[in-house]
């Protein structure tokens, strides 16, 4: 059913603009007790040790010391705290990132979206019969599964990464054949999307980890609706760098996600904690020593609405399933060192494979351009991230009709590596 190949302790200043902020530490965590019994009762005789390890995992994360509001130093610099948990784990939890007004933008985009999305894997209309959302693309923009699917799963697409099948529970009668699971190139797709990219905390946070040339990576919404979302079997992000003379635990870069109804154990992304910095694992090992797919010492990424994780793109990681009742919409993107895609050939996964040079790279930044304008015209009050490489170079930009077809097709230069 798949139709492409993807593919020093100093004192803290808490963010402004934040509604929904909690005291670093805690969470509004969603009760999911029935959708752990829904979902472990999937897994025939495995269901005890399904429920077993989904609860572990849940209180496992909770305890680790990864989550709290983005803060910054007297100096503007990412807190230290957040730093060193972000390398020590390879992924942390930013609270109550997008208020409420954001996250009801994203939500009124997607039911467009989702209305324009085409009737089936191979058709060019929507339910509609109008023209179906990207059917003018010349670049990959949806993939499909079965529900509670695994395609990407023990097969050579993204350049095999995704080295195990997942188990695939059956699904219920009434769910459609087939349904879009990923929209790759989403920020051509929704304004709210293309904002949420611009988001100036986040970019803080991007300049601090990647430097303030950091570059672009790519952006997808991840759409796991409860009782149909497939499962992204597990995996590491990076195919480029692992036998780099210059291989260190960001070298591959980060994944925003951005939760739009919070993540949970039993929908959310599962992640082993430090592996980002164990270089190439072997999956296969990994699930043969822990005698199932439920692979020891990972975690699940618990989140609330409006949370964002960095997510280290070395770092070990997979979802199962949805098989509990409550939805998940993930809005990704990601950001690369300069260093890491400079001169580099990209492995082919979300893009053609080709030498970024500069001027890829600056044809593949000016969506961020785009994306800063148009938060700062919906989002007037706040105070814009200031990009180095736009400021160096004098550009500005405009979100307008022509803005929007400059980015059509945008994600063919993809920095995929
Ligand atoms: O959201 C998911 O289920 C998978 C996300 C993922 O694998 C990724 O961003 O690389």
């Amino acid at each position: 059913m798949v139709r492409l190949i993807i593919g020093v302790a100093q004192p803290v200043v808490t963010m402004t603009c934040q509604k929904k902020e909690l005291p670093r530490g805690e969470n509004r965590m969603q009760d999911i007790s029935k959708s752990i019994e829904a979902c472990a009762a999937r897994y025939g005789e495995q269901a005890a040790a399904m429920r077993d390890y989904l609860v572990a995992g849940q209180d496992a994360a909770l305890a680790l010391d990864n989550r709290g509001p983005i803060e910054f130093d007297a100096s503007g610099k990412l807190a230290q705290h957040i730093l060193d948990a972000y390398s020590k784990y390879g992924f942390y939890v930013f609270t109550g990132v997008l208020t409420e007004e954001e996250c009801e933008d994203i939500e009124t985009d997607m039911v467009a979206l989702k209305a324009s999305f085409p009737v089936a894997p191979d058709s060019t209309v929507d339910v509609e019969g109008r023209p179906a959302l990207g059917s003018d693309s010349l670049t990959p923009h949806l993939v499909w599964s079965k529900p509670l699917g695994d395609p990407l799963g023990g097969t050579q697409l993204a350049n095999g990464r995704h080295q195990i099948k997942m188990f695939e529970p059956e699904a219920t009668a009434d769910t459609p054949l087939a349904s879009p699971f990923i929209l790759l190139g989403s920020l051509r797709f929704s304004d709210a999307c293309l904002r949420t990219y611009a988001h100036p905390e986040l970019l803080r946070v991007a300049e601090a980890i990647n430097g303030e040339d950091f570059a672009p990576f790519n952006e997808a919404l991840f759409i796991k609706e409860p009782g149909i979302g497939a499962a992204v079997s597990w995996h590491q992000d990076g195919v480029t760098h692992w036998d780099s003379p210059d291989f260190d635990e960001n070298i591959h870069g980060f994944n925003f996600m951005a939760q739009l109804y919070g993540s949970t154990a039993v929908n959310g992304v599962w992640v082993l904690p430090g592996s980002h910095k164990l270089g190439k694992i072997d999956i296969k090992d990994l699930v043969s020593s822990s005698k199932s797919e439920r692979i020891e010492g990972a975690v699940p990424l618990v989140c609330d609405r409006g949370d964002v994780v960095i997510c280290n793109r070395q770092a070990l990681h997979g979802s199962f399933p949805n098989s509990g009742f409550e939805p998940r919409l993930t809005v990704n993107f990601g950001f690369h060192k300069r260093s890491s895609v400079l001169g580099v050939k990209g492995g082919g996964i979300h893009s053609n494979a080709q030498v970024f040079d500069d001027e890829i790279i600056a044809r593949r930044s000016r969506v961020l351009g785009y994306a800063i304008a148009s938060r700062k015209e919906r989002f007037p009050e706040e105070t814009a991230y200031e990009y180095k490489p736009f400021t160096e170079q004098s550009l500005s930009f405009v979100w307008d009709d022509a803005a929007r077809a400059d980015i059509h097709d945008y994600n063919r230069d993809d920095l995929s590596i």
